[in-house]
C-alpha cells in the first residue's frame, strides 16, 4: 500500500471556525430572532462536544434552559440554525476567517505530488464552500475529489460514519489515507474509520484526548514558523509537508 489521499476536516482544523465563525454566527441568530441567549466562549467549550448545530442548539435548551417552551423544538432548532448557517458564511465572506497556518501550503504541495484531496466535516454544506471560496478561490473545490459534509450520513462525528462514505466514495482504503482533526469527536471519528490521523489542537481541544492520533502538533507549521510537536516521535521535520508525511505513513500504516 501507498499513501494515496489526505482526508481533512474542516472546523477548527483548516481554520478556527468556531470563535470567530460559528459561536459569533449563533449570536447573532439568536438576537435577530428575539432570543435573549448569549453564548460566551467558556459555554462554547462544553457545547462544542456536541456536534452539529442544530443538536447544540436543542441541547443547550434541553439542559440551560428547562422551562423553556417551543411547539415543535426540532423545527425550532431547524429555523434558528438556518439563519445561524447565513450569518456564517456573510461572516466567512467578509474575508474574515484567514486559514490555519501551512494549510494552503500543504494542499498545493499535495497536489503537486499527485495526492488525492477531501474533506469530511459535520458542518454544513454551504459553510464549507463559503470557506474553501473565500480563501483559496472557487477553482478550489475542484481540488477536492470529495467534500463530504453534514447530513449526507445518518451519524455526525464521533461516528465514523462520513470518514466511511468518503472512502467509498474514492474507492480507496483506509490504509491508503492520512487524516487531518483537531478534537476527540474527530479522531473517534477517524479512528472508527481506521484512518491514521494527524491532529492540530486549537484553544478548544489542547486538552482533549487523542489517542490512537499517530502525532499531535500545535499547526501544520510554515518553514520559518515551525511546528510544536505535542505527542509523537521527534523528527527532523518543522513543518508538515509531503516528505513529513511519506515519513510517518512508513512509520505508523
Ligand atoms: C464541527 C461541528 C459543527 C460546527 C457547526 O465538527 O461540530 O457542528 O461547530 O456547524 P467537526 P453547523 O470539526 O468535527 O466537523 O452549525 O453547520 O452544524
Ligand atoms: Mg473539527
Amino acid at each position: 500500500m501507498a499513501l494515496e489521499a489526505l482526508i481533512f476536516d474542516v472546523d477548527g482544523t483548516l481554520a478556527n471556525t468556531e470563535r470567530d465563525g460559528h459561536l459569533v454566527a449563533f449570536n447573532l441568530a439568536f438576537k435577530e430572532l428575539g432570543l435573549d441567549w448569549e453564548w460566551s466562549n467558556k459555554l462554547y467549550h462544553e457545547l462544542l462536544n456536541v456536534t452539529g448545530g442544530q443538536l447544540r442548539i436543542k441541547y443547550y435548551v434541553n439542559k440551560y434552559l428547562p422551562n423553556f417552551e417551543v411547539p415543535d423544538l426540532d423545527a425550532f432548532a431547524l429555523k434558528l440554525h438556518q439563519l445561524k448557517t447565513k450569518k456564517y458564511v456573510n461572516i466567512v465572506e467578509k474575508g474574515e476567517m484567514p486559514l490555519r497556518p501551512g494549510v494552503e501550503r500543504l494542499f498545493n504541495e499535495a497536489r503537486a505530488a499527485g495526492l488525492r484531496l477531501a474533506i469530511a466535516t459535520t458542518t454544513t454544506p454551504a459553510n464549507v464552500d463559503a470557506l474553501i471560496i473565500n480563501t483559496l478561490g472557487e477553482k478550489a473545490l475542484d481540488w477536492f475529489e470529495i467534500i463530504g459534509a453534514g447530513d449526507v450520513v445518518p451519524n455526525l462525528k464521533p461516528a465514523g460514519d462520513i470518514y466511511h462514505y468518503v472512502l467509498k466514495q474514492m474507492n480507496l482504503d483506509a490504509s491508503e489515507c492520512l487524516a487531518f482533526e483537531d478534537s476527540h469527536n474527530g479522531i473517534l471519528s477517524t479512528n472508527d474509520a481506521n484512518i491514521k490521523t494527524l491532529i492540530t489542537v486549537n484553544e478548544y481541544t489542547d486538552r482533549h484526548d487523542f489517542d490512537g492520533s499517530i502525532v499531535v502538533l500545535s499547526d501544520l507549521g510554515e518553514p520559518e514558523n515551525p511546528f510544536k510537536l505535542l505527542k509523537g516521535s521527534p523528527t527532523k521535520a518543522s513543518f508538515v509537508n509531503v516528505a513529513y508525511l511519506q515519513e510517518l505513513y512508513a512509520q505508523h500504516c
